[in-house]
């Protein structure tokens, strides 16, 4: 195979962003009741209240069937998801999210509840797995203290949560205290890592019509994703008669569209679509071909 001779400008960077629903910078709503957070890597479950809206009978803490349980039935409802007990969103590594990952939702810009409009949210406290590192019940003894009265039960640990309603972080009991016989309940609000590829492309194609290019192209999944340039070549040195065959993918829905009308009709274009991630890792597809002409529709 003859390697193919073409000498072509980049005459044109065009910077298109992506289509999908986003509500913030850095949150994508999956529409399968799922958020991707792209600054952190991190999904959370959409859901306000998971334990009510999917499986209410979990819950037999303090009122049952509200959604509020102790901090054990939270992390023990979670283990459900991933044993696939409970609905799981097709993945199997949900967990409690850490404090700091809890923080990173909250919008301190607003309240009631204080989040990014991204996530439903009850203006309510949701556990995270981080444990209250001042916790620490030491009994003060002094010289006039009887013997005996230090000898009081430890307190139960405390879980780290942020209440939704203004963002503070505040310790909640995990557990039933033993000597106020008061109990704890809070909302959960799953959240897993993400992994794997940067973005996957189910599709790109180039369209002739007349004097224009319609680009298409479609994703099934993009984590840490900034957004698209296109990359246009023109063939100056055309040196046989075929175009050269695409390789593309059947489109599966058209998520992305750019239509080029900075062409001429019968001249042979070449299209490279880059994605640009947030660290600036770029990778390219492509390229396609496309020939505009009047017949072209
Ligand atoms: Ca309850």
């Amino acid at each position: 195979m003859k390697p193919i001779k073409f000498s072509y400008a980049f005459s044109l960077v065009l910077f298109v962003f992506s289509f999908c629903p986003i509500t913030h910078a850095a949150f994508v709503d999956n529409g399968d009741g799922t958020v991707t957070d792209t600054s952190t890597n991190l999904m959370w479950v959409k859901s306000q209240n998971l334990i009510n809206e999917d499986h209410p009978a979990f819950d037999n803490d303090g009122i049952p069937q509200d959604g509020l349980v102790t901090w054990q039935h939270a992390k023990d409802f979670i283990t459900g998801m991933n044993a696939g007990t409970y609905t799981n969103y097709g993945h199997t590594n949900w967990r409690m999210p850490t404090i700091q990952e809890m923080q990173s939702l909250v919008d301190y810009n607003t309240f009631n509840p204080s989040i990014d409009p991204a996530f439903p949210c009850l203006p309510q406290i949701y556990w995270s797995d981080t444990l209250n590192p001042e916790w620490l019940w030491t009994p003060v003894v002094t010289s006039a203290t009887p013997a005996g009265d230090y000898d009081y039960p430890l307190p139960p640990e405390e879980a780290l949560c942020v209440h939704f309603y203004n963002g503070l972080t505040i310790p909640v009991q995990k557990e039933a205290d033993a000597v106020i016989q008061k109990s704890y309940f809070s909302y959960i609000r799953p959240v897993r890592n993400v992994e794997g590829t940067m973005i996957k492309l189910s599709s790109f194609k180039a369209v002739p019509k007349n004097r224009k290019v319609v680009l298409q192209w479609a994703t099934e999944a993009e984590v840490d994703n900034a957004g698209f340039n296109i990359y246009k070549a023109e063939v100056v040195e055309k040196i046989n008669q075929q175009l050269i065959p695409a390789t593309g993918s059947p489109v599966s829905g058209a998520d992305y569209q750019f239509v080029d009308e900075e062409v001429k009709n019968r001249k042979t274009y070449l299209y490279f679509l880059e994605d640009l991630d947030f660290n600036g890792q770029k990778t390219r597809h492509g390229p396609e071909i496309a020939t505009p002409r009047l017949l072209s529709r």
